[in-house]
């Protein structure tokens, strides 16, 4: 049987801006980003820190009595604590308070104060906190999107999704691997919208998802002051070592009003995708006035279209791979 194949992510360190856009950016593919300056939140912040400073400013989180969560068949439940609350729990293996059981798990993906309109931003939710952690200037500051707290319990593991912005990962505290997958793996992932179907990457079932192997594994295993770098559409799942705590940064790299505009998370697909997809479905239900031996030849006609007109990888194998590769992205 085919064994998937890994690569790991490549460390740069002592990137300055100029580096990063002229050698990296350019790349469109994941890095880290090792001892850039990310301010005083590498010494200050602790456990009981940020509980102080944070205060108790109420949080949504998620919780899970396994460490493995699951958003397709939403195996966690949402519970509201004070952020000081929910530090403490997040740090500790075993709760004397919980919701759900005593070795639960947490985790928070922070959001903006009117959660269906804002997307999240540290200075407006934890003013004092943000005070404490720099943004990288490796983007113009008209492109800033958002910036959130990711919070998780040891062992967290988050599934595979993709966002449509740049994105920095800072690792602030704790350790993290993450398994990235390019966007040219997209067939071999079993996409359910944003996220795969693929929950558990380690030990996939292979009878349901036979050609997740041919997907390449990108993985990096982030230690407390890295970046990474991951660029719009590649898809990462996150497994936190330790308590750990980061914060990410999304950016417009596409003119502003390519977006959705009413996206508060950033994982909405540009609006001329979105306005694909639903032709493409329109199209689909075209062909179902036919019978299926028309439906089977026009659906490959489409194909044939799609991968002279939009790829520019592989798709199907050798062939098609050296027909678009003559046909776009120069
Ligand atoms: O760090 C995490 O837990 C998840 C990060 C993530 O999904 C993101 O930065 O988009």
């Amino acid at each position: 049987m085919k064994q998937q194949e890994i690569k790991s992510v490549p460390i740069f360190t002592g990137v300055d801006r100029e580096t990063f856009l002229q050698e990296i950016y350019p790349e469109r593919r994941p890095a880290i980003l090792r001892g850039v300056p990310l301010g005083p939140c590498q010494q200050l912040w602790t456990t009981e820190y940020l509980a102080r400073r944070g205060g108790d400013k109420e949080v949504k989180i998620h919780v899970s009595t396994v460490p493995q969560m699951d958003f397709l068949r939403k195996n966690f439940v949402y519970r509201t604590l004070p952020f000081n609350e929910f530090v403490k729990r997040a740090s500790e293996k075993k709760h004397s308070d919980f919701f759900l059981c005593e070795e639960e798990s947490y985790y928070l993906r922070s959001l903006g104060e009117d959660v269906r309109k804002e997307p999240a931003d540290l200075r407006k939710q934890f003013p004092d906190l943000a005070e404490d952690f720099l943004i990288p200037p490796f983007f113009e500051p008209d492109q800033f999107f958002s910036s959130v707290f990711r919070i998780s319990s040891c062992g967290l593991q988050l599934w595979t999704h993709y966002d449509v912005m740049d994105n920095l990962l800072a690792q602030v505290s704790g350790t993290k691997r993450v398994v990235l997958f390019s966007p040219q793996d997209a067939l071999h992932l079993y996409l359910s919208g944003d996220k795969s179907e693929v929950l558990d990457i380690d030990r996939p079932d292979l009878q349901r998802f036979p050609d997740f192997v041919r997907a390449s594994r990108h993985e990096c295993e982030l230690q407390p002051g890295d970046l990474l770098f991951i660029p719009a559409l590649w898809f990462h799942n996150t497994r936190a070592l330790q308590f750990g705590v980061g914060v990410n940064v999304f950016w417009r790299h596409l003119p502003a009003n390519s977006y959705d505009r009413k996206d508060p998370y950033g994982n909405k697909d540009p609006q001329a995708a979105a306005r694909a997809l639903q032709a493409l479905d329109r199209g689909l239900r075209a062909l179902e006035e036919l019978p299926a031996d028309y439906r089977d030849f026009y659906g490959r006609r489409m194909i044939q279209r799609i991968q002279q007109r939009a790829l520019c990888g592989r798709l199907m194998g050798a062939e098609a791979q050296e027909e678009t590769a003559s046909s776009c992205c120069d």
